[in-house]
């Protein structure tokens, strides 16, 4: 591709980018091949849609004699957050009013536009356009503008990461350049499993500030499962006195209180982060047993926990349904709620069908749109409602051949009970139509694929630090479950060709997933999510680029997250060893040093 899309941007914006003669493209809306060759020399993550230098020997100089301004009042509280992220990640106290130094200006501008579409859907019902943000860095100062508080927030991301990754002594020296930038789809999320670790409220709110330092804007808090349950329904008090006192194994348990809810809820929204709440249901369901055996059969029961679902003929389960849904979509601002539907293992079809076909009405009766992994297609989903498709086509190929084999396969091994096993089967058997049903019924797409975006998935590669072999050892699932999973694996795919049959505009966004089966506490969290996460966030906003332009950019990154304290894996695709890790990382030393 020769040309550039470029970027078509208000009176103002158009009169200061014609000022500049030299304009030199730096930044390109198409695939990186297209680009020169200096295309990375801004080094974001997720990469902007467009770039321009303009000129290289007026840097801005950013220190603590500079300062922030807002010329809205909704913009004050990102002004804070920006003085306190550039004072924690990058040792520079800039002052709240204009300093002596140069400026930094936040503005909302109503009338910029741009040729960078957002297409997909949004978790809050905004229309998607509203992340659009211009950043202008010139000798003089600094101006960030966006028609929404969101867009400014987006571009003050963008700022944070120049700032820290330039700053040496206090002081950042910024190249002139001016960038309009704006996803490439409104989701952008991350799946979290709170219930087989319980993670507490101060590592959902770091959790949420990593998602926001990457410009993603969706968290789905997976907040009940078959090992326990975290969220309060005043009228099954039991849900949370029993269930929530239980995790995977031996582990601790807990949930977050009314209050604890609130102050998540608060930090998201803080950061442009919605929240969607995910009820998993018809299958793993055994902790509300635990709580109210009576909502089961004896039957059920004497199944094993990962085969117990809820009945729609059992009277007393709709009433416990309902409050769940009520109760979610009272909490939650957003617009969404999840309402499960995965691996309902010992349902056969047409109670499957029954059930949904009464849970779905249910949850959009809330007046919330509904989220579904993708087996809920086989009972039906419609127009407005969102698939979450999380399948890959070798899951269902290792099944198929494992079928096929003489003598005993791993899945015999794997699932001794012939009942779960069959179950099990006939859930990956049936997992290629899934797609196409959630289309014909009319319903947007979600993309999960658990072999580019489950984060949980062990690391192939080792890591170039010697001190992470125990770890490496013992988290993250094998790659046998959801397949390849090196940090290049992981990056180097693309949401429009990923599935052949799901065209752009059905595309709702996309969506890492973090299942804490092997997970146990907030290191091991990190360990898992960083350095992959990135990643989610390039594919979800950025266009097409490739692996050898992102992994420098990726690999600068560990400079945040040593100052923001997190664990990560040093993974040696991406830091070959310690040594050549440290070269190619910023020069400076840590804000922290
Ligand atoms: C499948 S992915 C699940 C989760 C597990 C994960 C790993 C999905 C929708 N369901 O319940 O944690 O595999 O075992």
């Amino acid at each position: 591709m020769s040309e550039r899309i470029g970027p078509r941007i208000s009176r103002r914006h158009a009169l200061q980018a014609a000022a500049v003669a030299t304009t030199a493209l730096i930044a390109h809306a198409g695939p990186v091949a297209g680009a020169p060759p200096d295309a990375a020399a801004i080094k974001l993550i997720p990469a902007p849609r467009s770039a321009q230098s303009t000129g290289s020997n007026a840097p801005c100089i950013i220190s603590s004699t500079s300062g922030v301004v807002a010329n809205d009042p909704s913009l004050q509280s990102i002004a804070d957050w920006l003085r306190e992220q550039t004072a924690s990640l990058a040792s520079i106290s800039l002052s709240g009013g204009t300093g002596t130094g140069r400026t930094i200006e936040l503005e909302i501008d109503p009338d910029m536009s741009s040729d960078h579409p957002t297409s997909g859907v949004r978790a809050d019902g905004e229309e998607p356009e509203r992340e659009l943000y211009a950043l202008d860095i010139s000798r003089e100062g600094i101006r960030i503008s966006a028609r929404t508080d969101e867009g400014v927030f987006r571009g003050a991301t963008s700022l944070l990461h120049l700032i820290t990754d330039a700053a040496v002594d206090g002081e950042a020296t910024l190249d002139a350049c001016s960038i309009v930038d704006a996803p490439r789809f409104a989701w952008r999320g991350l799946s979290f499993d709170v219930v087989r670790t319980f993670h507490p409220v101060e590592t959902v709110k770091r959790v949420i500030d990593l998602l926001a330092l990457y410009k993603l804007n969706v968290l789905h808090l997976h907040l009940t499962d078959t090992e326990g349950w975290r969220f309060e329904v005043p009228e099954y008090p039991k849900l949370t006195d029993v269930s929530g006192k239980t995790a995977s194994g031996d582990r601790p348990g807990g949930y977050y209180s009314q209050a604890d809810y609130e102050s998540i809820l608060e930090h998201a929204s803080a950061r442009f982060v919605t929240i969607v709440p995910e009820f998993d249901s018809p299958g793993h369901t055994a902790s509300i047993f635990r709580a109210y055996p009576e909502l089961a059969t004896e039957e059920i029961l004497d199944t094993p926990e990962s085969m117990h679902y809820l009945h729609p003929d059992i009277p007393g389960v709709w009433d416990l349904v309902g409050a769940v849904y009520d109760e979610l979509a009272r909490v939650h601002p957003g617009a969404r709620i999840h309402v499960g539907g995965d691996e309902a293992l010992a349902m056969d079809d047409d109670t499957f069908s029954a059930y949904m076909d009464t849970a779905l009405p249910m949850a959009r009766a809330t007046g919330k749109g509904i989220v579904a992994w993708q087996e809920a297609s086989r009972a039906g989903l419609s127009e407005g409602d969102l698939m979450q498709h999380w399948i890959p086509p070798h899951l269902v190929n290792r099944v198929r051949s494992a079928i096929e084999e003489p003598g005993e396969s791993w899945l015999d091994r794997s699932f001794p009970d012939p009942d779960v096993r069959e179950a099990f089967v006939r859930l990956f058997i049936e997992a290629p139509y899934d797609l196409l049903k959630a289309l014909e019924g009319g319903a947007d797409v979600i993309i999960s694929r658990a072999d580019r975006l489950y984060l949980d998935t062990s690391y192939p590669e080792p890591s170039s630090d010697p001190d992470q072999e125990e770890d490496h050892e013992r988290v993250g699932l094998p790659t046998s479950v959801y397949g390849n999973g090196t940090v290049q694996d992981a990056y180097d795919w693309d949401p429009l060709t990923i599935e052949p049959y799901l065209p752009a505009n059905r595309i709702a966004g996309i969506e890492g997933a973090i299942w804490c089966e092997t997970i146990e506490d907030e290191r091991d969290l990190m360990f898992q999510l960083l350095p992959r996460l990135p990643g989610v966030a390039e594919k979800g906003w950025s266009d097409l680029r490739e692996w050898e332009d992102y992994k420098p950019r990726l690999a600068l990154q560990r400079r945040i997250w040593d100052a923001m304290g997190v664990n990560y894996f040093a993974s040696s695709v991406v830091w070959p060893n310690e040594n050549s890790a440290t070269a190619v990382a910023s020069p400076a030393a840590t804000p922290q040093e």
